[in-house]
């Protein structure tokens, strides 16, 4: 059997028609990253921000086995609404597809399903990665493989920072995915500005970000992530964020939790421990994100990528 393939909303099919700005979005950060209901409001807040730069935005999900990109109000209350909706990565797409199932999409099925739509530009918060203690548990997210397969731009506040960071950039590194700081050479923490690593290349400019992704695309397939980080007066308090991620590692750890269940559990144990801080800095970063793809993705549509 065929996988069927992604069904483009009529706004993505007709601004993808015309060679204009489109951006790509996960679910699995509603759906899994954020607490029900406020992750309803900040669905339809993050697609605003896409607009606001200056693309249409593709939220991506598989409903009923069949991926979308582009979802109606409808269709992101059930993504928003629904506590028992899985979580795809890749390797998950063809059971869903097969036995008619739904599911949010995360990072790495999101980039796949984008770059099968024909969308460049994709936001999300946090890239999954290496996660502390992987060399006893080998816990590294697809998301790092997915990427250097993917030829599309993920906008993004570095990686999740209850992740190990340093041996998160040192796999991207192995696995050719471009890395670019949007104006700072500093590799930004996700809720906090500065994750303690820097970056070789920064860019200044949503042109200069459209160029190498113009650049990337020609070479090889791979993605490039441009890390956008917080503003210093936004982010996190270092305190509490240190505080919080050891609290809730510790957490995941007591509780047993493995595999895939990993990241929405320590998400949600900080959403609580911080009462509602990394949930608000989190909504907040990805806003940003949204925008600068947004931005990004109206330079390239002024100079198309060669296909
Ligand atoms: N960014 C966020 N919140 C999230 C995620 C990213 O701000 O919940 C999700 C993404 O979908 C990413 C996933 O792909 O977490 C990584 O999960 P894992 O560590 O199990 O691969
Ligand atoms: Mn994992």
């Amino acid at each position: 059997m065929q996988p069927s393939p992604p069904l483009l909303s009529p706004e993505v099919a007709d601004a993808l028609a015309e060679g204009g700005p489109v951006v790509a979005l996960e679910s699995t950060l509603l759906a899994h990253g954020l607490p029900r209901p406020d992750n309803r409001a900040a669905a339809d807040e993050i697609e605003a921000a896409v607009r606001a730069g200056g693309a249409v935005p593709a939220t991506i999900a598989v409903l009923d086995g069949v991926p979308h990109v582009g979802l109606t109000p409808e269709q992101v209350d059930r993504v928003c609404a629904d506590p028992s909706l899985a979580k795809l990565g890749v390797r998950d797409l063809p059971i869903a597809a097969a036995l008619g199932l739904s599911g949010a999409t995360t990072v790495s099925s999101t980039a796949l399903l984008a770059e099968a739509g024909g969308i460049p530009l994709f936001a999300t918060g946090g890239l999954g990665g290496v996660h502390r203690e992987a060399g006893e548990t080998f816990d590294e997210s697809a998301d790092l493989t997915a990427l250097s397969r993917t030829s599309l731009m993920v906008v993004c506040a570095g990686v999740k920072s209850i992740l190990d960071v340093p041996a998160t950039l040192e796999r991207l590194e192995s696995l050719s995915v471009t890395v670019v700081g949007y104006r700072t050479t500093t590799f930004p923490g996700f809720y906090v500005a500065d994750s303690g690593s820097t970056l070789d290349w920064s860019v200044e400019t949503p042109e200069q970000a459209a160029a190498v992704l113009i650049s990337r695309r020609a070479l090889t397939p791979g993605a490039v992530v441009l890390a956008n980080p917080l503003p210093a007066d936004e982010q996190l308090d270092r305190d509490l964020h240190d505080r919080v991620i050891a609290d809730a590692l510790a957490a995941a750890e007591a509780a047993g939790v493995r595999g895939k269940a990993v990241t929405p559990f320590v998400l949600d144990h900080l959403h609580r421990a911080s009462e509602g801080a990394t949930l608000e800095v989190n909504v907040r970063l990805v806003l940003r994100n949204a925008e600068l793809a947004g931005r990004v993705a109206a330079a390239l549509a002024v100079v198309p990528p060669r296909r």
